[in-house]
């Protein structure tokens, strides 16, 4: 037998697991929708400012100076003949395969801050990429 009271727990326990079921929802949306912002530099927004080409395991050139209001958009082609990318913060080029050209908006930056290729052992043979904050 269930007391009217104990059913209206009962229903309010439904709605408080409804609440947090719906919160969740948002948060794992919302996270992916950031992540899908943070790791994806694949959106043009602004004019590419520099080509950059991967001749073995260098970027060349390997370092811009930006300003802190201009987007960093880099059109880069792969002339190695490996696979490579450029994580500059928290923008991702994607995979570069070799002979290919993609232009990635890797975002505005404040710091000084160092990019690199993500492939094995690519950075420490070299294959880094400097932001340089202009004076
Ligand atoms: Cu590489």
């Amino acid at each position: 037998m269930t007391s009217p009271r104990t059913a209206s727990t009962r229903r309010s326990n439904i709605a408080a697991w409804a609440v947090v079921a719906l919160l969740v929802i948002a948060s794992v949306a919302g996270a992916l929708v950031s992540h899908a912002r943070a790791g994806d530099a694949r959106d043009l927004s602004g004019p590419v400012i520099q080509e950059v080409t991967i001749e073995g395991m260098r970027f060349s050139p390997a370092r811009i100076e930006a300003d802190a209001s201009t987007p960093v958009v880099l059109k880069i082609t792969n002339n190695d003949d490996r696979n490579h990318d450029l994580k500059i913060g928290s923008h991702y080029s994607g995979i570069i395969a070799p002979g290919t050209t993609v232009v990635r908006d890797f975002g505005t930056y404040s710091t000084n801050t160092q990019g690199w290729c993500t492939m094995a052992s690519h950075k420490s043979r070299g294959m880094v990429y400097d932001v340089v904050m202009a004076d």
